[in-house]
C-alpha cells in the first residue's frame, strides 16, 4: 500500500496543505481532515487479508503511471464550455440528494446553478413544507430524514421524466417527487427495516423500485433476540413504482449497502459489506470477503404468488425467506471485504461493485447470472475483472465509450479505467487497464455522470461529491459545506471544471437531459393532493374556486375558506375565539407563471407557499384575545407589502 504515499503531486498538495496550516485557517500542531483519513485509510487497508484479492496487490507503481501519462502527452482535455451566460439554460437538471437535510435539490448542468430545492423529509420555513396539513400527514409528524439516493422512473433503459424516488435512511421510508410540479407527492413507510439506504427502479418500466435495509434487525423486531445478532436479518423491499405500495419482502441474514437494477428486469442487486453479521467494526470487517446479494425477480415473485412467504411483524407484506444459503431466489457473489457501490454499465452487461476496504472493484458479467442460479457455474465465476483502482473506492460512473470512472475515497481521485481491458487483464497481468487518474478535493463519496445510469450514456459530464471542502472555499467556521466537483470527461483526458459549494451532505446524484423534463408552470389541479382538498370542501358544501367562507365546525373548530389574486386576500378579515383550532384553506386564483402568493399570520408559527392555481391549508390554534395580521409572504406585485388582513381573536 504504501507505493500510494510516494507520489510527488502529493508531496506538492501536502507541501501546499502545510501553508495552509501554517496560514492558520487549519489550527497548528493538529492533523489536517486529508492527512488524517489517509492515516485511518491505511489502518482500513491493513485489514485487508492477503488471501482477499484474487488479482493480489500487484499493477502499476505511481511511477509507471506517470511515465504512462508522458506516453500520452497527446491526450487532449475535453474542450466543453461549462460557463452559462445569463439568459441561457443548461443542458441537464442535476438531481441531487440533500442527505441530513432531508431534501432533494436540482441543479443545472454544467453551470452547477442550484435551481430549486424540494424539501421531503425536511420541515421548510419557505414552502410550508412539513407544516401544511397535507404534508404533514405525508410525514406522520416527523420532520428529519436522510436523503441518500435519487434516481428517476425509467421507460424502455432511459428516464421517462415522471417521477423521482428517494430513500430517508433515518426512518425507513421511501418517497416519490411528481415532476410536473417538483413536489413530493407520496412517502412510504418500510415495514421491518432500518437504515433503507440504497434504492434503484427497475429500467425497463416503471415497475418496482428495490429498498435495502443496511442495518440488520431481529425480525420481526419486539423484543426479541435481542442479545442474539446471528439471528438478525435485512430486508430487501419491492415498492411499485407507481401506487407505492410495498409489494413483497425478502428476508436475508447480511446487511445491504447499494442496490442496483438490471436492464431487463430479471435481477436486482445488493452490496453486502457484513456477511459476517457483526454488531462492531472488528466483527463487520472480518472476512476477507463479502458478497453481492442477486435477486431473482420472477422467483421471488412466483413463490410470493403461490404462497410460499412467512410472516413478519404485522404480516401485511409476503416475506420471501432466503436466509442462509444460495438458492432460487438469492445466490451471492462472493467479492472482496466491505464492497459499497454497484453500478450497471449501460450496456446492460456489468453490474460494478466497488471494494470500499479493497482497492479493486469487482465486476461482475450480469449474462452469466442465468447460469448461475440454474447451477451450471458458481457464483464467484460470474466475476470477469477486478482491477486495482486505488484505496477506498465507493461508487462507478460510466461514459458510453467503454470506460468506467470510480470515486476513490482515501486517495481522493477519480479513476478512470477501461472495462474491456479490466476483463482482458484478469487473465494477463501484462494488460494496464487504468487510463488516468485525477485528483479531487477532497475524500470523494459518489460520482456519477451525464446519464450514466441509462443506456443513454454521453460521457460528457463527471460529478464527484466530495465530503471534505476544507481549504477550498472561504473559511465560515467549523462546519463547512461539501464540495461537487464538475468534470469534463468528453476528452480523452478529465479536467476539473468547477468546485460547487453544497450544504451538508449530498450524496449522490444523476444528471438527466434536459429534454426529457417537462414541469409544469400552474398547478395541474390533480392527484392525491387534490383529492385530499376536495372532500374537506365537498363536506362543508364549498367550492374553493370562488367560495370565501368562515365555517364553525362543532365545538373551538373553525375552518377558513378564502382565495387569493395579486394583490389582495378576497378575505381581509376574518373572527375566531382565542384557543380555536383555526384551519385556513387558501386557494391561489392568478393562473400566471410565477405568481405564488402565501399565507403567514403573525405570532403564530404558520407559513406557507399557495403556488398558481394552487390549494393548500394550514391549521394552527388562535393565540391570546387581540389583533394578528396575516400577510402573504411572496412578493407577488407592487402592492404585495399590502397583501394582508386581520385575523380577530375574541375573548
Ligand atoms: Cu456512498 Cu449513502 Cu450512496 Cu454516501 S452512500 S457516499
Ligand atoms: Cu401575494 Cu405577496
Amino acid at each position: 500500500m504504501s507505493k500510494s504515499t510516494g507520489r510527488d503531486d502529493e508531496k506538492k498538495i501536502r507541501a501546499s496543505e502545510q501553508e495552509i496550516v501554517e496560514d492558520g485557517a487549519s489550527q497548528p500542531g493538529k492533523t489536517d481532515r486529508r492527512g488524517f483519513m489517509r492515516g485511518a485509510g491505511l489502518v482500513g487497508a491493513g485489514f485487508i487479508g492477503a488471501g482477499a484479492l484474487a488479482k493480489g496487490v500487484g499493477g502499476s507503481t505511481w511511477g509507471e503511471l506517470l511515465q504512462a501519462k508522458a506516453a500520452r502527452a497527446a491526450d487532449k482535455p475535453g474542450q466543453l464550455d461549462a460557463h452559462v451566460p445569463p439568459g441561457k439554460l443548461d443542458d441537464y437538471y442535476g438531481l441531487w440528494s440533500g442527505g441530513q437535510s432531508g431534501e432533494i435539490r436540482l441543479l443545472g448542468i454544467p453551470s452547477m446553478r442550484e435551481i430549486k430545492r424540494i424539501p421531503v423529509m425536511n420541515r421548510d420555513s419557505a414552502t410550508g413544507w412539513g407544516r401544511d396539513d397535507w404534508s404533514k400527514q405525508l410525514l406522520g409528524g416527523r420532520d428529519s430524514g436522510d436523503t441518500h439516493h435519487v434516481h428517476m422512473s425509467y421507460k424502455d433503459g432511459t428516464y421517462d421524466g415522471r417521477y423521482i424516488y428517494v430513500n430517508d435512511k433515518a426512518n425507513a421510508r421511501l418517497a416519490r417527487v411528481d415532476c410536473r410540479t417538483m413536489e413530493c407527492d407520496a412517502m412510504t413507510d418500510i415495514p421491518n427495516s432500518q437504515g433503507t439506504h440504497g434504492i434503484f427502479p427497475q429500467r425497463h418500466d416503471t415497475g418496482l423500485v428495490l429498498c435495502n435495509s443496511e442495518f440488520r434487525t431481529p425480525q420481526p423486531n419486539d423484543g426479541r433476540d435481542l442479545d442474539d445478532p446471528k439471528a438478525y436479518g435485512a430486508m430487501h423491499t419491492a415498492i411499485d413504482g407507481e401506487s407505492m405500495e410495498v409489494k413483497w419482502q425478502v428476508l436475508v441474514e447480511g446487511n445491504m449497502d447499494l442496490c442496483a437494477t438490471d436492464y431487463e428486469g430479471k435481477y436486482s442487486f445488493a452490496t453486502c459489506y457484513n456477511s459476517e453479521g457483526g454488531v462492531n467494526l472488528e466483527g463487520m470487517m472480518a472476512a476477507d470477503r463479502d458478497h453481492l446479494y442477486v435477486f431473482n425477480l420472477a422467483a421471488i415473485e412466483k413463490a410470493v404468488k403461490q404462497k410460499k412467504t412467512i410472516k413478519v411483524g404485522d404480516g401485511k407484506v409476503p416475506v420471501v425467506d432466503a436466509r442462509g444459503k444460495d438458492g432460487p431466489y438469492v445466490q451471492r457473489v462472493p467479492i472482496p471485504k466491505s464492497p459499497h457501490g454497484v453500478n450497471m454499465s449501460p450496456d446492460g452487461k456489468y453490474a460494478v461493485c466497488s471494494g470500499k476496504l479493497s482497492p479493486t472493484v469487482s465486476v461482475v458479467d450480469v449474462r452469466k447470472l442465468d447460469d448461475v442460479f440454474a447451477g451450471k457455474i458458481k457464483p464467484r465465476d460470474a466475476v470477469v475483472a477486478e482491477p486495482e483502482v486505488g484505496l477506498g473506492p465507493l461508487h462507478t460512473a460510466f461514459d458510453g465509450r467503454g470506460n468506467a470512472y470510480t470515486s476513490i475515497f482515501i486517495d481522493s481521485v477519480i479513476t478512470k479505467w477501461n472495462i474491456d481491458k479490466a476483463i482482458e487483464a484478469f487473465d494477463d497481468e501484462s494488460v494496464d487497464p487504468i487510463v488516468e487518474k485525477i485528483d479531487v478535493h477532497y475524500q470523494v463519496g459518489h460520482t456519477n455522470a451525464s446519464m450514466s445510469e441509462t443506456k443513454e450514456a454521453d460521457g460528457k459530464w463527471l460529478i464527484a461529491l466530495c465530503k471534505f471542502s476544507k481549504d477550498r472555499f472561504l473559511n465560515v467556521g467549523p462546519l463547512h459545506h461539501e464540495n461537487d466537483q464538475l468534470i469534463d470527461i468528453s476528452g480523452s483526458k478529465m479536467r476539473l471544471v468547477h468546485d460547487g459549494p453544497a450544504y451538508p451532505e449530498p450524496h449522490d446524484c444523476v444528471l438527466v437531459r434536459r429534454d426529457i423534463i417537462h414541469p409544469e408552470k400552474v398547478t395541474p389541479r390533480d392527484g392525491p393532493r387534490f383529492a385530499f382538498y376536495e372532500k374537506m370542501a365537498k363536506e362543508d358544501g364549498v367550492n374553493l374556486m370562488k367560495d370565501n367562507k368562515v365555517i364553525r365546525k362543532g365545538k373551538g373548530k373553525v375552518r377558513v375558506y378564502m382565495t387569493s389574486a395579486a394583490p389582495v386576500y378576497s378575505l381581509g378579515e376574518f373572527r375566531v375565539k382565542s384557543g380555536d383550532e383555526v384551519q385556513v384553506i387558501q386557494t391561489n386564483l392568478d393562473g400566471i407563471e410565477d405568481l405564488s402568493h402565501g399565507f403567514c399570520v403573525s405570532n403564530h408559527d404558520v407559513n406557507m407557499v399557495v403556488n398558481p392555481m394552487d390549494t393548500r391549508s394550514i391549521t394552527f390554534t388562535a393565540g391570546a384575545p387581540g389583533v394578528y395580521w396575516y400577510y402573504c409572504p411572496w412578493f407577488c406585485h407592487a402592492l404585495h407589502l399590502e397583501m394582508r388582513g386581520r385575523m380577530i381573536v375574541e375573548a
